[in-house]
């Protein structure tokens, strides 16, 4: 079984730029309809006792789709929601220096990374991941995710789907995009993914049952 996990934060926390209605929208019925459906795609597959991440390894070798999109809808939602905070500071030390030497400048970077969202046909998420040392920004459609489909560890995400942003932006997601790269971006949370990408160990693992009894 998988648990809808908590926000690491308020439902109002990342006002003006997305809502305490979305925020709820998103969390309570979105994300929770993701973990509705992976728990009972799972049990009838008899994969109900893994992880997430080991779900989404295993539906996308089983080359069960409705289980992985609902298994990496899952992952990216808890991967979202601590890509960002209320609270946003300037990236600093390794991995300020990372995006200086991958990217030019933040400011390059977040037009690397707004380009990216604007330019994705439909749904999907935008990432900026790690190889190695190197940064990049990719963005995946649907419900694919960085788990499996590449060497790149992610450092934040920032979700395209429509119901990320519609409420509060309408149909301009470069305006969403730009205000979520200055005002929302977890540059700590950030920092520890590329600390973990540089270390081999495997970062961010979306919260077991047991982790959030506390
Ligand atoms: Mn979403």
């Amino acid at each position: 079984m998988i648990e809808l996990c908590k926000l690491p934060y308020a439902y109002a926390a990342l006002e003006p730029v997305i809502s305490a209605e979305t925020m709820t929208f998103h969390h309570d019925k979105h994300h929770a309809a993701y973990v509705k459906k992976a728990n009972d795609l799972a049990a009838k597959a008899g994969l109900d006792d893994l992880s997430v991440e080991e779900l989404v390894v295993q539906a996308k070798a089983q080359g069960d789709t409705k289980l992985y999109n609902n298994a990496a809808q899952v992952w990216n939602h808890g991967f979202f929601w601590q890509s960002m905070t209320g609270d946003s500071a300037k990236p600093s030390g390794d991995l300020a220096s990372a995006i200086d030497a991958s990217f030019g400048d933040l400011a390059s970077l977040k037009t690397t990374f707004v380009e990216a969202g604007v330019g994705h046909f439909g749904a999907g998420w935008v990432w900026l991941a790690a190889v190695g040392d190197q940064l990049k920004v990719v963005s995946t459609h649907d419900a694919d995710d960085l788990l499996t489909a590449s060497g790149d560890v992610p450092l934040i995400v920032c979700d395209l789907w429509e119901h990320a942003y519609y409420l509060d932006h309408q149909n301009d997601r470069e305006a969403f995009l730009k205000s979520w790269f200055d005002k929302l971006a977890n540059w700590d949370f950030a920092a520890q993914q590329f600390m973990a990408a540089r270390a081999g160990e495997p970062g961010y693992s979306y919260p077991a049952m047991a982790d959030q009894s506390a």
